[in-house]
């Protein structure tokens, strides 16, 4: 396999990510859905104590009709602080983590996945391009086909996918 890391590297990230997660999800009760960026930490310099936690804030619900919330997860790479540190990662909305989307059990979830990722030969752990992605969720009774919750679905760099999550199922 040629991932271009070493496996020194590689368990350092691993350790790092899953810190990151038991962090961030504990951070928030509702739906984060910063999954992949935890991964992608290119650069750091140490870790830092960091303040106290503090709940992601909520996005922005575009939508004016009653039980659907749609809102735009611009994927791109961004600088961001963690700890007091910088660190550049693959985000939404640039910020990590994501922000909190709070829904209503039967509300309609539309979001817009926008794939803004610079294209690159480089590879992920597991060989997929790393300019390609997509979202999955966990803990929610969704479709996983179609355009739900769909773990098949690529986005390439430029372009977008549309999720519409039933929550009602
Ligand atoms: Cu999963």
């Amino acid at each position: 396999m040629d991932s271009g890391i070493s496996r020194r590297d590689f368990i350092y990230k691993c350790s790092r990510a899953f810190v990151g997660a038991m962090a961030f999800t504990t951070l928030s009760p509702t739906i984060t859905m910063a999954g992949k960026a935890f991964a992608i930490i290119k650069k750091t310099e140490g870790i830092g104590t960091g303040g106290p936690f503090r709940d992601p804030p909520e996005m922005a619900n575009r939508s004016v009709v009653d039980g659907i919330f749609e809102a735009l997860m611009d994927v791109r790479e961004a600088t961001v602080s963690i700890g007091g540190r910088r660190a550049n990662l693959f985000t939404y909305n640039g910020r990590f983590p994501s922000e909190t989307i709070r829904l209503v059990r039967g509300d309609t979830l539309r979001l817009r996945l926008k794939n803004n990722l610079s294209k690159t030969g480089k590879k992920t752990l597991f060989g997929d391009r790393r300019h390609i992605t997509n979202l999955h969720t966990h803990g929610w009774h969704v479709s996983p086909s179609g355009h739900s919750d769909n773990i098949f679905s690529k986005v390439l760099p430029g372009e977008e996918f549309k999720h519409e999550y039933d929550t009602s199922l």
